[in-house]
């Protein structure tokens, strides 16, 4: 398999954790993001939207990273990134949702690059704008783990899973700034905390990637 994606991406983080947390071999193509190697032809003809993460098994491509998990999820089923209980998966998804629909994206590189041009934010701006999004979707996830009684070490009991792959590298994002305070996150910061101690996120972690400068 092969993975196309960028050592910062948060988006390709996920899935480099899903394939490790499977236990699943692959090579990484690099796809220099600031560089707009995601606009090269060569690419779009890969991924037409311009975006990585891509994931390339013999041949065949998929783009979206939460249907490359959930593929890799069907295709190699142990350990399962989601529950057995249509209630829990509907749970778990809940979670990755409100990372990856509705934090994520706001926070994106072309939109924080449309912020400053056309719109003409400075960095201070789009600072407090990265921050703001992400403070919005912690509280939510926040009350969610805190009072749920659903978390247990992880989001959903005792074993790591589709939200945790797509909390962490969020927690990564959060730390971009040092402006932004996890002081009100204790629930998420234990997650985190327990997820990285675990060799599958840390060996996913940006700097450890090929492409990490
Ligand atoms: N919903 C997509 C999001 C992919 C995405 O936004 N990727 C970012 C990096 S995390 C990207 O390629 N950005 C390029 C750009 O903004 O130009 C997924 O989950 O795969």
């Amino acid at each position: 398999m092969k993975l196309y994606g960028y050592f910062r991406s948060s988006a390709a983080f996920r899935v480099r954790i899903a394939l490790n947390l499977k236990g699943l071999a692959y090579e990484q193509g690099a796809v220099h993001l600031r560089k707009n190697e995601q606009q090269k032809a060569d690419y779009l003809a890969l991924q037409p939207q311009g975006l990585v993460p891509v994931l390339d098994d013999e041949g065949e491509t998929f783009i979206q990273s939460m249907a490359i998990i959930e593929y890799l999820d069907e295709t190699h089923p142990e350990p399962p990134l989601l529950p057995d209980h249509p209630a829990g998966r509907a749970r778990v998804r809940g979670l990755a949702q409100a990372v990856a629909c509705d934090i994520h994206p706001i926070d994106n590189l072309r939109v924080l690059r449309y912020l400053a041009k056309p719109l003409g934010h400075d960095e201070k701006a789009i600072e407090v704008w990265f921050n703001h999004w992400i403070k919005l979707g912690f509280d939510g996830i926040e009350r969610i783990l805190a009072h749920d009684g659903q978390a247990g070490r992880f989001c959903h009991g005792d074993a790591p899973g589709l939200a945790d792959i797509c909390l962490v590298p969020q927690v990564f994002n959060a730390k971009r700034y040092p402006s932004f305070d996890m002081t009100p996150y204790p629930a998420i910061r234990r997650i985190f905390d327990a997820c990285m101690a675990l060799d599958a996120f840390e060996r996913a972690r940006p700097e450890r990637q090929p492409d990490a400068e």
